[in-house]
C-alpha cells in the first residue's frame, strides 16, 4: 500500500468466524470471475478469426463456453462480491456485528446455487446464456441454482436489515451513517428488482423444464419478466461499486465526499427509476406498444441523471484530493492524486472507462439509434465497459484494500497491481473500439465468427482490435489472480489495514425539513413499486399469454 493509504482503525472488529464466511462468500466472486474469462479469451480471439476452443478440455461448442462466461462473469461474480461487501459496509457503519447465522446462510445458498449451475454448464444442459431466452431450453438445475443465487442476496439484505433495525432501535431520531444506508438502498431496489425473475424462474421456467404445461412456453412473457428484472440487474451491480466510488474513494484519494444529501438523493432516485425501464431492452421485440417502449425510454434517461450526478460528486471529491495534495491550476490535481495506491488507480480507470460506457448506453436508449446497434457486437462493446470495466475493475480494486483487511495478510505486490489494472483498461479500450466500429458495420453479437459463413470484409478492423484488446484484458485479470493468489500465501502478516477506508462529507445530512424524510426507505420502496405498476401494468393487464413454443435444445 502507498503512503496514501493509511486507514485509521475506529474500534471496529468483526467476529473471526463472520470474517470467515464475507471472504469466502467473495472469495466464490473472485473464483467465478477467472473461471468466466478464459472463455472470454477464446470469444473475444473469435472475432479475430482465430479458434482456440480446441484447447479447452471437455468444452462441447461455442454457446456452453458463451454460457460459462456471462453466467461466472456477470451473475455469480458480481453478486457473490455484494454479499460479502454490501454487508461488510452496513456492519462497519454502523459499527455492529453481524447476523451469525445469516452470513453463514447467505454463503451457502451461494455456494449450493453455484454447484447446480456449474453442473448445468459443464455438462452441458443449460447453454442457454445468462439471459436464459426461451424457447431455449436448460436443465432445471440451471434455474434452480441461479435461484438460490437471489435467495442468497436476499439473505444477505435481511442481515443488512436486521442490523440496521436494531440501529435504529438505539439510535432514534437520528440519521441512517450514509455507508449504512446507500449499502442498505443499493440491495433494497435489487431485492425490489428481482421479483419478476423470481415469478419466471419459479413459476414459469422450471416446472416448464420439469415437463409443465405440455411442454410448452411463451417466450415473449418469459423474456418480458427476464428484463423486467434485468436493466435493473445492472445497477444491482453498479451500486455497490458506487458505494464504494462515495464513501470511501473520496478517502483514499485524501479527500473528501462533497454532499451527504445528494448522495443520498441518487441512490433513492436509482431506487425509483432502476426498475420500470426494461423495455429498452425489447425496442425491438413484437407485441409491446410502442407506447410503453417510449414511456421506458424516457425514464430510462432518467435513470441517467444519478449517474450523471455521480460523476460529479466523485470528480469533485477526487478533486479535492489532488489540490491538497498540492495539485495547482484546472488539471494539477490529477497528476497528484496517489497513482502508487493500487485500490484507487484500478477504480480511477474503472471511472474513466465507465463515461465512454455512459455514452454508449445512451445510444443504445435511443429508441432509433437502438434499431441499428440491437444485436451487433457495439452492445458487448458497451457492457464490457460498464459491467466488465466501471464495475469488475472497481470490485479488483476494493479486493486490495477488503482482501487484506479480511485475512490479515498485507497486499503483495503493488506494482504488479497497477500494471494489472492499466493493462485491462488499455486492453478494454482498444477492445470495446473495436467491437464498437465492428457492430456499427452490423457484426453480430452472440455469433461464432470463426464459423460464420457470412463475415464481411467491413469487419476485419473491428475483429482484430477485439481479439488484441481481449487478449490484453486477459493478462491484466491474471495479474490480479497472481496478486490475489500470493497475498494470501505470502503477504506478510500484521501489515494489513485495520479499518475501513469510510470518507468524511463537507455537507452533513440534516435533522430538519425535508432531508430526514430519505431515510424512510419504506415509503421510497411503495413509490418505487407505483412507479414499476404503472410502467409494466399495462402490459401484463393487456397481454394473453400464449404457451406456443416446445423447448429447444441445440446444443
Ligand atoms: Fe446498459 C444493454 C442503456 C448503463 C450493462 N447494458 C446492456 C447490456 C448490459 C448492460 C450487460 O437502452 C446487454 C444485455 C444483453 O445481454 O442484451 N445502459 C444503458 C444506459 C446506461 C447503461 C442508458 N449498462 C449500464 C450499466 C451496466 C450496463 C451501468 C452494467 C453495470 N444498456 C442500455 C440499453 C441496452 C443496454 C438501452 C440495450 C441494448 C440492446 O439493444 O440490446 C446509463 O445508465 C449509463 C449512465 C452512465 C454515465 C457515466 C457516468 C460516469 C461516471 C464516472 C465519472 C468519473 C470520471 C473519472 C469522469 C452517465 C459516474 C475521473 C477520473 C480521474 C482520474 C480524474
Ligand atoms: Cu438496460
Amino acid at each position: 500500500m502507498s503512503a496514501a493509504t493509511v486507514y485509521d482503525p475506529a474500534g471496529f472488529a468483526l467476529p473471526d468466524a463472520q470474517k470467515r464466511f464475507l471472504r469466502w462468500t467473495i472469495y466464490i466472486g473472485y473464483g467465478a470471475l477467472v473461471a468466466g474469462i478464459f472463455h472470454g479469451l477464446a470469444n473475444a480471439l473469435s472475432f479475430a478469426n482465430i479458434n482456440i476452443l480446441p484447447y479447452f478440455p471437455r468444452l462441447r461448442g461455442y454457446y456452453q463456453g458463451l454460457t460459462a462466461h456471462g453466467v461466472a462473469n456477470v451473475l455469480v461474480f458480481t453478486f457473490a462480491f455484494s454479499n460479502g461487501f454490501l454487508p461488510l459496509m452496513t456492519a462497519r457503519a454502523l459499527s455492529r456485528p453481524l447476523v451469525s447465522w445469516l452470513v453463514y446462510a447467505t454463503f451457502g445458498a451461494l455456494l449450493l446455487g453455484n454447484i447446480l449451475v456449474v453442473y448445468a454448464i459443464v455438462t452441458n444442459q443449460a447453454s442457454v446464456l445468462f439471459t436464459a431466452y426461451a424457447p431455449l431450453q436448460a436443465h432445471w438445475t440451471f434455474y434452480t441454482g441461479l435461484v438460490l443465487v437471489v435467495v442468497s442476496t436476499w439473505l444477505a439484505l435481511g442481515n443488512m436489515l436486521t442490523v440496521l433495525g436494531r440501529w435504529k432501535r438505539d439510535h432514534r431520531g437520528e440519521r441512517i451513517p450514509l455507508l449504512a444506508y446507500i449499502s442498505v438502498v443499493s440491495y433494497v431496489m435489487w431485492a425490489l428488482a428481482s421479483l419478476p425473475i423470481a415469478v419466471d424462474f419459479l413459476g414459469l421456467l422450471i416446472p416448464w423444464s420439469l415437463g409443465a404445461f405440455g411442454g410448452l412456453v411463451d417466450p415473449l412473457l418469459t423474456r418480458t419478466l427476464f428484463w423486467f428484472t434485468g436493466h435493473a440487474i445492472v445497477y444491482a451491480w453498479l451500486l455497490p461499486a458506487y458505494v464504494s466510488w462515495y464513501a470511501l474513494v473520496p478517502r483514499q484519494a485524501g479527500g473528501v465526499l462533497v454532499s451527504d444529501p445528494l448522495t443520498r438523493v441518487v441512490f433513492i432516485l436509482f431506487l425509483l427509476l432502476s426498475i420500470p425501464t426494461g423495455f429498452h431492452h425489447q425496442y425491438t421485440d413484437p407485441g409491446i406498444s410502442e407506447q410503453m417502449k417510449a414511456f421506458h425510454g424516457v425514464l430510462t434517461f432518467g435513470v441517467f441523471f444519478p449517474s450523471l450526478a455521480t460523476a460529479f460528486s466523485v470528480v469533485a471529491a477526487l478533486e479535492i484530493g489532488g489540490r491538497r495534495r498540492g495539485g495547482r491550476g484546472l488539471l494539477g490535481w490529477v497528476v497528484r492524486l496517489p497513482w502508487g495506491d493500487p485500490s484507487l488507480v484500478a477504480q480511477m480507470l474503472a471511472m474513466v472507462v465507465f463515461v465512454f460506457g455512459g455514452i454508449t448506453g445512451l445510444i443504445n436508449a435511443s429508441f432509433t439509434m437502438n434499431q441499428i446497434i440491437h444485436n451487433t457486437t457495439w452492445v458487448p462493446g458497451h457492457f464490457h465497459m460498464t459491467v466488465g470495466t466501471a464495475v469488475a475493475l472497481t470490485f479488483v480494486g476494493v479486493a486490495y484494500w477488503m482482501i487484506p483487511y479480511l485475512t490479515g495478510r498485507a497486499l503483495w505486490g503493488r506494482r504488479v497491481a497497477l500494471a494489472s489494472s492499466w493493462l485491462y483498461t488499455i486492453g478494454v479500450l482498444i477492445f470495446a473500439r473495436g467491437m464498437i466500429s465492428a457492430g456499427l458495420q452490423g457484426m453480430p453479437r452472440r455469433t461464432f465468427q470463426v464459423q460464420a459463413g457470412y463475415r464481411s470484409p467491413e469487419w476485419e478492423l473491428g475483429g482484430a482490435l477485439t481479439g488484441i484488446g481481449g487478449t490484453i484484458m486477459f493478462i491484466g485479470i491474471l495479474l490480479f489472480f497472481v496478486v490475489m493468489g500470493m497475498t494470501l500465501l505470502v503477504g506478510k502478516k500484521g501489515a494489513e489495514p485495520k479499518d475501513i477506508p469510510v470518507t468524511r462529507t463537507i455537507t452533513a445530512p440534516s435533522l430538519t425539513g425535508w432531508q430526514p424524510h430519505l431515510d424512510r426507505i419504506g415509503l421510497w420502496v411503495i413509490a418505487a413499486i407505483a412507479l414499476v405498476l404503472i410502467a409494466y401494468m399495462p402490459f401484463f393487464l393487456t397481454y394473453a399469454p400464449r404457451f406456443i413454443s416446445p423447448g429447444f435444445k441445440l446444443f
